[in-house]
Order: C-alpha cells, then structure tokens, then sequence
C-alpha cells in the first residue's frame, strides 16, 4: 500500500502495475528491466510532458488523422500502464488495436487482449491465428502481424518498440509514431515521430490532441506534418535534459519527489 501523500506515489503506482501485470502472466520478465529504464529517462526529463513532447504529440495527432489504416500497437507493458488509454486513442482516432510482442506466446497475447476488453475495447487484432502476416527482414517473434491491422497500416503507433521492428516498418513505408522516455535509443531515432515521454502522460495527450485537431482541414494536418523534425526533436530532448542536470548541479533547481 503506498500512502496518498508519498512523494513518489505516482512513479510507485507505475512500478506496482507493471509488477503486478507481471505476477498476472501477461507482461514479460524483460518489461520490469524497461520499466526501471524507463523511469530512470522520465527522472532525467522531470517526469512532465516537455515542450519537446508536446511538438512530437501533435505531429502525431495530425498522422492518425490524415491515416486511413492507423494501428495502435499494443505490448505487456503497455497493458499493464495505459489499458483504459489506449482504448480511448483508438477511439479518438479510428484505429484498430493490435496485440504485437516481442516475447511471443500466445497465452500473454490472449491475456493483453483480455484486459484490454475488460477496460473497453471491442476488437484486438494480433491474437493466435490473426497474427497471418510477416514482416519482411525481421527475426523477432514480433515479425508476425495481423493481416488486416499492423501489416496493412499506413500509420502504428508503437509505445515502447524496439529498434529494429521500428525500422522494418519504416522500411515497409508506414509512418511509425514511437513513445519512449529514452531519446538515444534505435527506437527514438528510426521512428518518423517520437514522443519522448511516459506512456501513461502521453497516450491520453494523444487522445486530447486528436480530439482538438479532429476538424481541421487537410492541408493544415499535413501542415503541421511538414513543420515537423524528429531529430530536431530529439536533440531538444537531450538539450532539455542537459540543462537540467546542469541547473541540478549548481544548485539553481531543487528536486521536488
Ligand atoms: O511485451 P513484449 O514481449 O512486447 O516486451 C516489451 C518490452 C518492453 C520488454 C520489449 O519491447 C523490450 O525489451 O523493450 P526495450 O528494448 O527494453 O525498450 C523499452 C524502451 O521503452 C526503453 O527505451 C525504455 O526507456 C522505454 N520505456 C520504458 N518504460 C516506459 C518507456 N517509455 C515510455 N513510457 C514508459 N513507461
């Protein structure tokens, strides 16, 4: 039980639901490594979506809008962080859901699915023998698709990928929407948008973006699309992370948490 006034609450709260998706069967024993990565990245960008997410966030609004075929992809961690979310992005934005693993076995794949519909989701794309389709060049167990979701998509947005399925899609044309607190990964640096934030502060800004940027005309979405510089991204990200440690240094910022 963690008490409501513990300063680190909402970070314990994160590391318990991955714990316990874990004790559940459905998140991978590699997820609760990403998970300590993932909140060693967020304490270094101050654990708030930064400006940096926002520009990312946005961009990425206007894809799933100008998509025909959007996918949201869907792994043990983020089931076990942002059930509810991702079932309310996909909503917002007229995706299909897709279970896609990178530690396949089709008991954590019915299991993902599972507590998806429990938080709302009709379809799940990727269980058993849905997943019919191959991604070229890839190894990992993550190659296998559903046919009619992630293999036909012109727009996935994958939370927490790894660097070579972000590249095999790329290589496939799609645009690829990453969410990971690390800037420096494959991932971050393959995908044509990245968000560098936390999946539970970053999917429902996505869900919000959607629903502000929903109406707008065309040419405006691919507007905001053309504006767009995932690596300028990115090194706003580690700038941002620079400064901070410096300010951190000389003693000019104090941690809060
Ligand atoms: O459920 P599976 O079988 O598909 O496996 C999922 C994991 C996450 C185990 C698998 O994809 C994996 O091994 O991923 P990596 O290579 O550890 O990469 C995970 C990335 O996500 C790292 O760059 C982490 O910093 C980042 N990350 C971890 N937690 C979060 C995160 N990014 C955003 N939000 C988080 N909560």
């Amino acid at each position: 039980m963690i008490p409501p006034n513990h300063p680190r609450r909402e970070s314990l709260l994160q590391r318990e639901a991955v714990v316990e998706g874990f004790r559940e069967g459905y998140v991978a024993a590699q997820g609760l490594i990403a998970q300590g990565r993932g909140e060693c990245f967020d304490y270094l960008i101050g654990e708030a979506t930064q400006p940096f997410a926002l520009k990312a966030i946005r961009a990425a609004a206007a894809a799933l809008l100008l998509a025909k075929r959007p996918v949201v992809s869907v792994n043990g961690n983020v089931a076990a962080l942002a059930p509810r979310a991702v079932v309310e992005l996909a909503e917002a934005a007229g995706a299909l859901i897709e279970v896609n693993l990178f530690y396949r076995t089709g008991e954590r794949e019915e299991k993902i699915a599972e507590v998806l519909r429990r938080h709302g989701a009709g379809e799940v794309l990727g269980v058993g023998e849905d997943a019919a389709c191959v991604i070229p060049e890839l190894f990992s167990e993550r190659r296998r698709v559903s046919c009619k979701g992630i293999y036909a998509a012109d727009v996935v947005l994958v939370p927490l990928e790894d660097g070579d399925r972000t590249e095999a899609l790329r290589r496939m044309g799609k645009t690829v929407i990453a969410v990971d607190l690390n800037p420096l990964s494959r991932t971050s640096r393959a995908a044509s948008i990245t968000i560098v934030d936390n999946v539970v502060r970053a999917l429902p800004a996505l869900a919000n973006a959607v629903r502000e940027l929903r109406g707008r005309p065309r040419e405006d979405l691919e507007g905001v699309l053309r504006g767009y510089d995932n690596r300028g991204v990115l090194q706003e990200a580690l700038r941002h992370i620079l400064e901070r440690l410096r300010r951190l240094s000389e003693g000019e910022l104090e941690l809060v948490g």
